[in-house]
């Protein structure tokens, strides 16, 4: 037995399946998790010593790779000052100063633990806002598992065979409407049938829960308003890409200013965080000044305050990365699709700058029926393949591929060997 296996057999005694997120588990690919013991750079290396070129960086926080010194340095320090201590503090003040800076779109912004808590707040705060209740979200997008957003949920609840959760009061989702992505029309229904009701749309600006699926030309623009229209607030869940696509995320890539903006996972730099911004006009109705009531022992924790500013502050100072690691990426994916043709395998890549998906379908994905065409068997084998070849893949076919600038072009040359060896 190897170490990974013996340490998932104590494991599944004492944590639901072994693991403390679903998607972690591997069950997907019917394999059993690697523990990974420790990592660097582009590196994961598991109990066992095997080293892995890690396409996965933490789900999203590590687009500087693992171990970067600066942030190490910085979260050390912070450690030594003290780790939490409930109370105002000035590295607060500046991540929520760097915030306003970098995203033109928010004006205050509310720090938190989580992109669910971020994503669950924000909805709280367009409900509050505009006095509606019904939320449009969008089949196949994933906005965490707080009770009104699991429905048609992506990324785990996509793989988990539960479309939606167990333990979920109608109740809560009664008011949760679902539109299909890229399809306008979808969104204008509901808009026509009940839009003095609709508080807002919330959307992945880059669906990256369902696979990767980049929105068409007019989709985000088209919600933009309709949300005008009839006085809904768009909120933009940038949990994924925000920081990721440039440094203003994805609505600094495409150009769409969302009323509210939830962060999570880069603003983190790899601690807990998450966050959620907009008008000062709209924030203003958050606890303690309005009557949208959030809190968080931990929220604005010094530490993980410390490892999201140095890692913010080093994409703020160095754009060239983004241009970097975005060529990089695209070559990258660019060369699987040439893998694929040659091999003559007819199956779709997807992909928005560092994040992308081998979808093994025929298809075009553009959304969650045509992203659930995809053969699942045939992704399992691949999958497995690569993790067994020392490539740690996402182990399930509706999750994102996400490179980062630790990724040496050597690591992208000796990935692409082994995706070919695989197809041929
Ligand atoms: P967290 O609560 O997991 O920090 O964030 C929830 C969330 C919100 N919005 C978007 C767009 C997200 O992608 C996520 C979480 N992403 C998944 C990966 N697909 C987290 C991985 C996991 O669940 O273990």
């Amino acid at each position: 037995m190897t170490k990974s296996e013996t340490l998932f057999q104590r494991a599944v005694k004492v944590m639901p399946g072994g693991v403390n997120s679903p998607v972690r588990a591997f069950g997907s690919i019917g394999a059993s998790p690697k523990f990974i013991k420790s990592a660097e750079g582009a590196y994961l290396y598991d109990e066992d010593g095997n080293r892995y070129i890690d396409y996965i960086g933490s789900w999203g926080p590590m687009i500087l790779g693992h171990g970067q010194p600066e942030v190490l340095d910085c979260v050390i320090e912070a450690c030594k000052r003290g780790l939490s201590f409930g109370a105002a503090t000035a590295p607060e003040v500046e991540m929520a100063e760097l915030v306003c800076e970098l995203i033109p779109s928010i004006e205050m912004v509310r720090m938190v633990n989580s992109g669910t808590e971020a994503v669950m707040s924000a909805i709280r705060l367009a409900r509050g806002y505009t006095k509606r209740n019904k939320i449009i979200k969008f089949t196949g997008c994933y906005h965490g598992h707080s009770d009104g957003l699991l429905v048609k949920a992506g990324s785990g609840a996509m793989t988990s065979g539960i479309p939606d959760s167990l333990g979920v009061p109608v109740g809560c989702t009664q008011d949760t409407l679902s539109a299909d992505y890229n399809n306008l029309d979808s969104v204008k229904g509901y808009f026509e049938r009940c839009g003095e009701e609709i508080a807002a749309v919330i959307v992945e600006p880059v669906a990256a829960n369902m696979g990767v699926v980049p929105p068409k030309p007019g989709f985000l623009e088209g919600l933009r308003s309709l949300c005008d229209q009839y006085g809904a607030l768009l909120i933009f869940d940038e949990v994924i890409t925000g920081f990721r696509l440039g440094i203003c995320g994805a609505q600094g890539y495409y150009g769409i200013k969302p009323d509210l903006t939830t962060f999570g996972k880069i603003i983190g730099g790899g601690m807990p965080v998450g966050a959620y911004g907009g008008s000062r006009e709209i924030m203003e109705l958050v606890a303690p000044v309005g009557g949208v009531y959030q809190a968080g022992t931990l929220s604005g924790n010094p530490v993980a305050m410390a490892a999201g500013i140095a890692q913010l502050m080093i994409l703020k100072e160095h754009p060239e990365y983004y241009v970097q690691l975005n060529e990089h990426a695209n070559k990258f994916y660019q060369n699987i699709q040439e893998i694929l043709k040659k091999s003559g395998r007819p199956y779709r890549v997807n992909h928005v700058g560092s994040l992308g998906c081998l979808y093994f379908t025929d298809t075009e994905v553009v959304d969650y029926e045509s992203a659930k065409t995809s053969d699942t068997k045939a992704f399992t084998d691949y999958c497995n393949y690569m993790i067994g070849h020392g490539v740690y893949l996402a182990p399930s076919q509706f999750e994102a591929m996400f490179l980062s600038m630790a990724h040496t072009e050597e690591m992208l040359q000796e990935t692409l060997k082994i995706i070919e060896e695989y197809f041929q």
